[in-house]
């Protein structure tokens, strides 16, 4: 099959290891330069599949479709359609590029500028590496481009109208009403907590859980279907792949609801209407700095460890200006939960409980601190052009 594209078009390609965060990433970034720059995206993925977990419009069958206005390819190696090289060039998280495409590019006469699109990092080296060229044996560059917190690094991946869109959203109680209600979500009133919770497996939620079953206060916790529920197997009445989305299970004063997975959209609103969330990976925790809430950061587990280095990075910057018993508590609360100490835990929610109105005007404040000057795609079209 040929690919019908101007030669000006981007190409981005993404291999779906596991979980969501690489396709996450890479369609949220697609869409947006899309929508705000008039790109004309070709999105390479390898499992369609999984996408469809957050883009339900997806039909994993078919070889080519597009969905707002980004046409999506089925990356099957070696391709079935014609790769013809366009302006750029954007391999998502280091993944290996199909035999076909590289000869394209050491063959084509101008070649597309060619980046490596790596993972968000708070750590002080993302500055040094940011943009640095590698040499390839084709004879072309391949930049790193790198995510980050700071003017010197690659920037994060935030729509131009989504801090306003969130306000407005925040602004009017109904919306909030609305989507609960869209989501099948019964007894709550305006005066419960709720929660939202997309991490992984870890004893620290259900740790959590048992504390806000004997809370003086109503808790809802809302669970998108996956690993979280993993994590509460033993108060479940039965096995998690058997709950469907719509179900709820009372424990004590608190209620889980199970829900579906929605698209990136209805996911961020989500965010937007919980008084807390607690997130994970990449795509998540940065959508939850956005939603402008408290939230705990369940970090991708690396080997040695090395994600506590990364989680440690990011509470610095985090709460460089936040009161230092109110950062001190959020740190050490985040980092239980990851290292899955359950009494610590809970004894650290009860503590950050009382400092919530410092953590929540925090949470409002930051999302302007971290966005520095332009966000992640209005820095790599610059960077592009430079
Ligand atoms: O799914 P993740 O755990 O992805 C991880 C991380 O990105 C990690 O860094 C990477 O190395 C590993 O994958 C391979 O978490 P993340 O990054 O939050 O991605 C989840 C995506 O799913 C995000 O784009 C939000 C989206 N989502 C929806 O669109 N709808 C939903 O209902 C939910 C719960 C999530």
């Amino acid at each position: 099959m040929q690919q019908q594209s101007s030669p000006a078009h981007w190409d981005i390609f993404c291999v779906v290891v596991d979980n969501y965060g690489d396709i996450g990433v890479t369609w949220r970034l697609a869409k947006q330069l899309a929508h705000e720059y008039q790109l004309t995206i070709n999105l390479w993925v390898d499992d369609l599949r999984s996408f469809g977990h957050i883009l339900p419009q997806l039909t994993p069958e078919l070889a080519e479709q597009t969905h707002e206005g980004v046409r999506i390819l089925k990356w099957n190696d070696p391709l079935d359609i014609d790769y013809i090289p366009g302006s750029v060039l954007i391999e998502a998280f280091a993944c290996e590029l199909p035999a076909q495409v590289k000869q394209a590019l050491t063959a084509a006469a101008r070649p597309p500028v060619w980046l490596n699109l790596e993972y968000l990092s708070a750590e002080d080296w993302v500055e040094g590496c940011h943009g640095l060229p590698s040499f390839q044996p084709g004879g072309i560059n391949k930049y790193f481009y790198l995510p980050g917190f700071t003017e010197k690094t690659g920037g994060l991946i935030c729509e131009q109208d989504l801090l306003a869109t969130r306000d407005a959203w925040q602004a009017n109680p109904q919306n909030r009403a609305r989507l609960f209600a869209d989501l099948g979500l019964t007894g709550i009133e305006p005066d419960h907590r709720i929660i939202s919770a997309f991490s992984y497996e870890t004893t620290a939620l259900s740790a959590l859980c048992e504390l806000w079953s004997k809370a003086a206060q109503p808790m809802h916790l809302l669970l998108p279907k996956g690993r979280s529920l993993n994590s509460l197997t033993q108060w479940l009445p039965e096995s998690p792949d058997k709950l469907t989305p719509g179900s709820h299970i009372q424990l004590g004063a608190l209620t889980l609801h199970i829900l579906p997975m929605t698209d990136q959209q209805g996911y961020d609103r989500l965010l937007w209407s919980c008084d807390f969330n607690i997130v994970r990976g990449e795509d998540s925790f940065v959508r939850a700095q956005w939603a402008a809430r408290p939230f705990i950061w369940h970090i991708y587990q690396q080997e040695d460890d090395y994600h506590l280095v990364k989680l440690e990075a990011f509470m610095r910057l985090y709460c460089d200006n936040l009161a230092p018993e109110v950062a001190l508590c959020w740190q050490q609360l985040n980092l239980a939960f990851n290292c899955q100490q359950q009494i610590d835990v809970q004894r650290l929610w009860l503590q950050i409980d009382t400092m919530r109105s410092e953590l929540e005007a925090h949470a409002k404040h930051w999302p302007v601190d971290a966005l520095k000057t332009a966000d992640l795609a209005t820095r790599l079209v610059q960077f592009v052009k430079k």
